[in-house]
């Protein structure tokens, strides 16, 4: 049952720092082994969100405050209906790495069993998608990090190839204090200067050149002699095909694309070849790309060419995103995805599941769309024609924001279940509001693998069920009873659907996690201690070896060119989570961070005749933003950055390129072709940031 206070953990992101909330929604820093006591500004401030007054409390269908037993009836019946008229695929569901493993697999099995569409995919696959094939590649197994966090305390080197954590995950900084760190960003962020301050070093890259940087640290150590050729020999397969590539790649080429002095890249090897323990972790700077997959490959050939991954001390890693963005992958969300992190194009995973939801295997529908192309496949003959959305704002996080704002208006029907009236909820056709996460019961799985409880502190505001309780009436609504009821129940199911599978949760209950239990998946019994180090003794493909993958460079889907000439990336502020449409309804976040901005070099502004402080116009082929100039005498005059936190004219994703990644179908979020436009006013550069002063006084446009 509920306790008050509860013991919880942040709502945010996948570091899940833990937290005590009060009866009255107020936040305490809990000791946990990823935060040690410590919480970011948005975690202690996740309490303001409880009693908002922008709070969504009751039902709204086409614009009126509606009854739940009218608005459930209403979207039942238009859904039987589009479903009666253009079949089953003409209605898609879109959920989200927030939602606990509870949410996330009931959602899936919603949709497979009662809608019986293959149109659901979530939003991880602007996320995690590249890292999570990558991983599944080499190793046979995706687990975001295959060690726990405190593992890092220890290590000497940490190469972080596109992570921004000092803003993305403060707490996680405290485990890598003893580290020499090797920062990988066209930013000289605040992570980039911690590595600049404890002497490591920042690589500074053109976005979207990671893989050729990869490649030149790898031809680097293997001319060096740092490969490891026992472990390349005892543990692997396929490194003589990735040589074949990479050999062609001596540093001094790969500077020439990447821009990463070659002298550097022999440092980092040489502090990689001199040190026992070693650590090259990935996040989204290195993985939202066009190539993400192949560029992730790259940064694992290196490790396993050097011999981390399943060493102990060492290893390779990617930082997951959201806060259940490791769970959200595992429980069928996916569009090619069933419970336990299956495939659904497996005959035995779909008669495994079938067998636990009761159904005929051969009617479990799928593989699905992806994401984007599910969205793009609104209007046209055979695509969806109503959209469920549980846990995104897609309209405010979605490439090519102006495109998706029209797919999303072409729709027949757009369902959005939230709590806050995000930029998506308030031109949906349907709004049903739900529980907050100090709410309700449930799980989620950290960045680790380490499975936790949410505890609810206070009851939700009169009338406003959990997302559990509408997906289930939803279920009946259209004649299907039968759905577990409460969260206990729910994750039940879901350990026994995960049997067996490479996530397997079957060990896991609520029981051993409230009796404090730590359990890292797979834990495929109750007697079984969890598994917090993958890969020790042997990878998870057949032959127990990880493989080396041969790739090459391929450039950015769209390069500067004489009308768009600057690269423009995107990425976060400390202060705002993701869409903003939680933090940018804290105040005291906003007074932080009230709009956005765009990073410039002070000699392209001021060719551009831009002034620091003024507005600008970021403009793309698809789209322009809005934004405030800041002068940044430390990044690369070819670049510029924006954070992708707000909405309506100031939203980033106006100008991003809707490519996919072949593979992962990830969106490349962090590469398009841009031009700067003043939006009024003009003058000099001032110089923002003097955190590095000497590359700030070479800097000729600095005031
Ligand atoms: N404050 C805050 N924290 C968050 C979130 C949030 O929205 N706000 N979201 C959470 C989620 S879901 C996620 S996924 C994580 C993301 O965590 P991070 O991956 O750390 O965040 P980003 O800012 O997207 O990207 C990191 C860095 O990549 C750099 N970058 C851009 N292009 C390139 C490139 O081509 N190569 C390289 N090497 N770097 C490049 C950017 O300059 C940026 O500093 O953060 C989580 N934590
Ligand atoms: N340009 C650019 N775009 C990006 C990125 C980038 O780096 N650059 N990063 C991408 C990444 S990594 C991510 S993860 C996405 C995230 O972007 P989104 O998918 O938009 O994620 P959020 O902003 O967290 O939106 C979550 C929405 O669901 C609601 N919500 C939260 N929890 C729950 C819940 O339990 N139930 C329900 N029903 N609703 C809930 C929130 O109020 C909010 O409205 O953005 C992607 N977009
Ligand atoms: S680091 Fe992440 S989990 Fe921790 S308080 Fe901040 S947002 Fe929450
Ligand atoms: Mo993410």
């Amino acid at each position: 049952m509920a306790r008050m206070p509860a013991d919880t953990h942040c709502p945010y992101c996948a570091l899940q720092c833990g937290m005590t909330v009060g009866a009255d929604g107020e936040v305490t820093p809990r000791e946990f082994p990823t935060n040690r006591g410590g919480l970011c500004q948005k975690g202690w401030t996740a309490g303001s969100l409880l009693a908002h007054p922008d709070r969504l409390l009751s039902p709204v269908v086409d614009g009126r405050v509606s009854s739940w037993d009218a608005a459930l009836s209403y979207v039942g019946g238009r859904l039987r209906e589009l479903q009666a008229l253009h079949g089953p695929d003409s209605v898609a569901v879109l959920g989200g790495g927030g939602l606990t493993n509870e949410k996330a697999y009931l959602l899936g099995r919603f949709a497979r069993v009662a809608l019986r569409t293959s149109q659901i995919d979530y939003n991880g696959r602007f996320c995690m998608s590249s890292a999570a094939a990558a991983g599944n590649r080499a190793f046979g197994l995706d687990r975001g990090l295959p060690f726990p966090v405190t593992d890092l305390d220890d290590a000497d080197v940490v190469v972080l190839a596109g992570a921004n954590v000092a803003e993305t995950m403060p707490p996680l900084m405290g485990h890598l204090g003893s580290a020499r760190l090797v920062v990988v960003d066209p930013r000289l962020t605040p992570t980039a200067e911690r590595a600049v301050g404890s002497g490591g070093l920042h690589l500074q890259p053109v976005p979207g050149t990671d893989l050729v940087l990869a490649l030149g640290l790898l031809h680097a150590a293997v001319v060096s002699g740092a490969v490891d050729t026992d472990y390349l020999s005892s543990r692997t397969t396929g490194f003589d095909d990735a040589w074949r590539l990479a050999a062609q790649w001596w540093p001094e080429r790969a500077e020439r694309v990447c821009g990463v002095a070659a002298a550097d890249m022999r440092t980092v090897v040489s502090w990689l070849a001199g040190s026992s323990r070693r650590y090259v972790l990935t996040a989204r700077g290195a993985e939202q790309h066009a190539h993400g997959v192949d560029t992730v490959t790259a940064w694992i050939n290196l490790a396993l060419a050097l011999g981390l991954p399943g060493t102990p001390g060492s290893g390779f890693g990617t930082i997951t995103g959201q806060g259940n963005g490791q769970g959200g992958r595992e429980h069928g969300q996916k569009a090619d995805q069933l419970p336990g992190y299956r495939r659904i194009d497996d005959p035995a995973a779909r008669a495994h599941v079938a067998g636990v939801w009761g159904v005929d295997p051969a009617s479990i529908p799928g593989p699905g769309r992806s994401a984007v192309e599910l969205i793009d496949a609104i209007g046209t003959p055979g695509g969806p024609r109503a959209l469920l959305v549980f846990g995104s704002n897609l309209r405010v996080s979605a490439p090519d924001s102006a495109r998706v704002a029209s797919k999303l208006d072409a729709l027949d029907l757009l369902v959005v279940a939230d709590f806050l009236p995000g930029e998506t909820a308030r031109r949906a056709d349907v709004v049903l509001p739900v529980a907050q996460w100090a709410e309700e019961e449930g799980t989620v799985t950290n960045l680790e693998g380490r499975v936790l409880r949410r505890r609810r502190a206070l009851p939700p505001p009169p009338g406003v069920p959990t997302d559990l309780d509408v997906i289930t009436d939803l279920a009946a609504e259209l004649g299907y009873g039968g759905f577990p009821t409460t969260p206990r129940a729910v994750f039940d199911e879901l350990r026994a659907a995960s049997a067996g599978g490479p996530a397997d949760y079957s060990g896991i209950t609520y029981e051993r996690l409230d009796a404090g239990e730590s359990l890292h998946w797979p834990c495929p019994s109750t007697d079984h201690p969890g598994t917090p180090r993958l890969f020790l003794d042997h990878f998870a493909h057949p032959d127990g070896r990880a493989r080396l993958v041969a790739v090459d460079h391929v450039p950015a889907a769209e390069l500067p060119d004489d009308p768009y000439p600057l690269r423009a990336t995107t990425g976060r502020v400390l202060v705002h989570y993701q869409s903003g449409a939680q933090t940018r309804r804290v105040d005291e976040l906003v007074s932080i961070s009230p709009e956005n901005f765009v990073e410039v070099h002070p000699d392209t502004a001021a060719r551009a005749g831009l002034a620091d402080g003024g507005w600008a116009h970021v403009e793309s082929r698809r789209g322009r933003v809005r934004a405030r100039v800041r002068c940044v005498a430390t990044l690369r005059p070819d670049t510029v950055f924006l954070p992708f936190h707000f909405g309506d004219d100031q939203a980033a994703n106006l100008i991003t390129n809707p490519a996919l990644d072949p593979v992962s179908r990830m969106p490349e979020f962090k590469v398009a072709a841009v031009r700067l436009e003043p939006v009024s006013g003009n003058g000099r550069c001032s110089d923002h940031y003097r955190s590095r002063p000497a590359e700030a006084a070479s800097a000729e446009g600095a005031a």
